[in-house]
């Protein structure tokens, strides 16, 4: 029988962006999913509005649409440089995807960060009553439940990263790291997509903070115990399976079919970011046309990516690089009737999207590093059972811990890029159907109700205990 929760969630998030239905756009991963989690779960989820004001009021938006209760606030513009362009997404996004190279260390963005944290502890604290779950999501907030427990919050506090928890020895290199890391310890549950973020966590928790080890993913330092959890996130994947055969979907499915004139589709479907692999996918591909010319003309590799934080320099250069490849792969090999590479730098709505998924006979999701990837469990989901196509997944993708059964391949190899197009073109049905049917297993076992009743279950386990 269906439990219905007791308690109310209160969902934190830096941005909060409730279903907008089909023609909604690039909503990134955190939207989809949490969206889908609180159509189930009475509550609330607040976060930054998007938009900037001259001085900080904390006057709150309330809404609701689509069966979800929103709460947003708006921030400052040096708040939006500091907190949103500078820390979070030029200091500990390229950190946590292991580009060191790519990493800023300024004063200015740990207190712009810090600042925002205390604003957004200021402006949620009245709509939290004692009985709430309390929610909070990703690297933009790690230090909020800290300054939550600062303002007397007694409640249960979760923390979920949405993305990779990186080495010890990088970690290292942040100035300030340890006091980063025990802000984590004011929650009661943290949570990682994977086994091997968790063991990261807790390498650094043992050997830089004397942290101890009990049962059930107890972690002890000084009096504070909280439990750390591998917790994969899912899909919608009922909806996502239904809007794959929807009205819109098949028009999707056909105008793939007629634009690509009997050959076999690639796609590609990515956030513009540097840590999805887009240059090294598109370098995979040039030399599996330059091995392979006897099926240059079978293929049609279909790259969507659209911009995203395009005020952060690292992610206009990105664009830039993949302008250049694009183009000199298409001067390279186009003919008259072919062009390799079709590039489309625009959002699309989950209709559209599932019906190029379904119309694909390859997804190449390739990041260098990813907390999970979504893109990879709705492409498994968009597939006709009968005639699946073949998912080409990156060993280091969080991704790729549940989709065993893809052909899993290191993206910084052009050679394995290459052999891993041609095996999965040649791949027979039956094959493909059993490795398909493995996948999907997973994608329907292990969804974002899942997800998120494994994490609120250890939340709501913490008074229990
Ligand atoms: P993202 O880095 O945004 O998420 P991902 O998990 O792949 O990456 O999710 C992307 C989402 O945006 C997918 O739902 C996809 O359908 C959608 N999307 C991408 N391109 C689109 C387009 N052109 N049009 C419309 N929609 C598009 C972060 C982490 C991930 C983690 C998620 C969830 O970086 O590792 O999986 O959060 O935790």
């Amino acid at each position: 029988m269906e439990r219905l929760p007791l308690s109310r969630l209160i969902i934190i998030s830096n941005r909060v962006q409730p279903p907008t239905g089909e023609g909604g756009g690039n909503q990134g991963g955190l939207a989809v999913a949490l969206s889908a989690a609180l159509r189930e779960y009475s509550g609330l989820w607040f976060g930054w509005s998007g938009e900037t004001v001259d001085a900080f009021t904390g006057q709150l938006n309330l809404q609701r649409a689509h069966g979800v209760t929103t709460a947003t606030v708006d921030l400052e513009e040096h708040d939006f440089d500091e907190y949103y362009n500078g820390y979070a997404n030029r200091t500990l996004w390229p950190l946590f995807h292991y580009r060191l190279d790519l990493t800023r260390f300024e004063r200015g963005f740990e207190g712009g960060y810090q600042r925002v944290n205390e604003r957004f502890a200021d402006t949620v604290v009245p709509l939290i009553e004692p009985d709430d779950l309390v929610w909070v999501h990703d690297y933009h907030l790690i230090p909020l439940g800290q300054e939550l427990r600062a303002r007397g919050l007694g409640n249960r506090l979760g923390f979920f990263l949405h993305i990779p928890w990186p080495p010890t020895q990088l970690l290292r290199s942040l100035p300030h790291h340890r006091q980063l890391v025990e802000a984590l310890f004011a929650y009661d549950v943290v949570g990682f997509h994977t086994e091997e973020w968790l063991e990261s966590f807790l390498h650094y928790a043992t050997s830089l903070m004397g942290a101890t080890l009990g049962e059930d993913g107890r972690v002890t330092v000084g009096d504070r115990t909280i439990r750390a959890i591998s917790c994969p996130i899912g899909i919608d994947t009922e909806s996502f399976v239904a809007a794959a055969t929807s009205e819109g979907a098949l028009r999707a499915a056909e105008r793939m079919r007629a634009s690509r004139a009997g050959r076999s589709l690639l796609v590609g479907v990515d956030r513009l970011d540097y840590s999805k692999g887009l240059p090294e996918r598109f370098l995979g591909y040039e030399r599996f046309l330059q091995q392979r010319p006897e099926c240059r003309a079978k293929v049609s590799f279909l790259q969507i990516a659209p911009p995203s934080r395009e005020t952060v320099d690292t992610y206009l250069e990105i664009r830039a690089q993949l302008d250049g490849l694009s183009g000199r792969v298409n001067g390279e090999f186009a003919e008259l009737d072919w062009v390799p590479i079709r590039y489309v730098n625009k959002g699309y709505g989950r209709e559209t999207l599932a019906g190029i998924y379904r119309a694909a006979r390859v997804a190449l999701v390739t990041p260098l590093r990813d907390g999970m990837n979504l893109v990879a469990k709705e492409f498994v989901a968009a597939q006709d059972p009968a005639d699946p196509g073949v998912l080409v997944l990156s060993r280091f993708a969080g991704a790729a811990h549940q989709l065993c059964d893809a052909l899993i391949v290191n993206p910084h190899s052009p050679d394995e890029l290459a052999e891993a197009i041609n095996t999965a073109l040649q791949m027979p049905r039956e094959e493909r159907i059993a490795r398909w049917r493995r996948m999907m297993d997973n994608v329907v076992e292990e969804d974002v109700l899942w997800w998120r009743r494994r994490f609120t279950d250890a939340l709501e386990a913490v008074t229990a205990a």
